[in-house]
């Protein structure tokens, strides 16, 4: 630090002298007073050391600004984090953006948490003695298939057997004939529609018969007739087709399984890998879309324990990007 002095005939003066040039950023260190000989008189005199600080700056008064919340921006924040199909997205916005209305944060996660589970339909009940499961090539049927007779048999005291027509590939009947084995589940093997007829009386005496099918996509015609062959032996036994779908699909393409497999008059959507994808909107729309209930979800490898009854609360938990606590509508979460 360093210090000044300045001499006036007082103590007052040299304060004011110091402060006219350095102002208010005088502070008095010391100050000494003494007398100093002019011929006959002596005069009185002060001395004053001092140094200066830093003028402080008055504080200012900080304004904290408000974040402005626009609803467009954090609309589509949320549409991206749960993946909402693109060709959704403008029909959204002119949805949930009315444009003579400022909304909140919470009323607009509100109104798209409530225009993505509107209308979806959830039905876990068996209501058929045969039970189909259709869909692509690899989503998860046959070990949907499985998971779904233990749940039957374990949950619902359900007398099950498992029914497989995918038995020319191969693989294929080792993978269910690996899983009726370890899970004490009778097999029936159809490999043509007359063996099929001949199974037809002992297959009567179980409540629920799962049936697993070939993937086939719109291209494998002959897969396509070979199950319809096989599906014309039971004509008149009443049953089901679930669609199996899988979470990490296209929103398009699911809309395009569910139009080649509706020939069997689909009744359900049974959600395949839930566990390998991020977004669950592609589900939740496409669901919507084919006006089919979900049934079954099952999310990971793990059999039987990877699979669960389709309901909100467990879909709710996959949504992302929300800073409402979403699990308060549901408090059995
Ligand atoms: N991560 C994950 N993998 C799954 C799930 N469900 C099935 N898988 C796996 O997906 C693969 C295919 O399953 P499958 O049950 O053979 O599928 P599929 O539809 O019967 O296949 P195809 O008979 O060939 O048409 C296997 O490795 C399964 O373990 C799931 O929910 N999550
Ligand atoms: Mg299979």
């Amino acid at each position: 630090m360093e210090f000044l002095t300045l001499e006036a005939e007082d103590y007052e003066r040299a304060l004011r002298e110091a402060r006219t040039t350095w102002g208010s950023a005088v502070r008095v260190h010391t100050r000494k007073d003494f007398q100093v000989k002019k011929g006959m008189h002596s005069e009185k005199r002060c001395r004053i050391t001092f140094f200066l600080v830093e003028e402080q700056k008055p504080i200012e008064e900080k304004v904290v600004e408000e974040p402005v919340f626009n609803a467009e921006v954090h609309l589509s924040y949320l549409i991206e984090q749960n993946e909402i199909p693109t060709t959704k997205v403008e029909q959204i916005k002119s949805m949930l953006l009315p444009e003579e209305k400022l909304l909140g944060q919470s009323e607009l996660e509100i109104q798209f948490f409530q225009f993505l589970l509107e209308g979806l339909q959830f039905e876990d009940a068996i209501q058929h003695q045969y039970v189909v499961l259709v869909g692509p090539a690899g989503v998860g049927k046959t070990t949907s298939l499985v998971k779904l007779a233990i749940h039957l048999r374990a949950q619902e005291g359900k007398k099950v057997a498992l029914l497989s027509f995918d038995v020319h590939r191969p693989g294929a009947l080792e993978q269910v004939r690996f899983f009726a084995k370890e899970y004490s589940l009778p097999l029936y093997e159809a490999t043509d529609a007359e063996t099929l007829s001949e199974m037809l009386d002992d297959l009567e005496t179980y409540d629920h018969v799962l049936v697993d099918t070939i993937g086939h996509s719109s291209k494998d015609v002959m897969l396509r007739d070979s199950l319809s062959d096989l599906f014309s032996s039971f004509d008149d036994k009443e049953r089901e087709y679930t669609l199996v779908v899988s979470a990490s699909s296209k929103f398009a393409d699911l809309l395009s399984q569910f139009e080649l497999f509706n020939e069997y008059q689909l009744k359900k959507i049974l959600v395949t890998k839930l566990d390998e994808t991020q977004g669950i909107g592609n589900i939740l729309l496409f669901a919507k879309e084919a006006g089919l209930p979900l049934s079954f979800l099952a999310d990971g490898q793990g059999v039987p324990e990877d699979f669960h009854r389709a309901d909100a609360s467990v879909l709710v938990s996959r949504l992302r990007g929300f800073s409402l606590e979403l699990d308060q509508f549901f408090p059995s979460l």
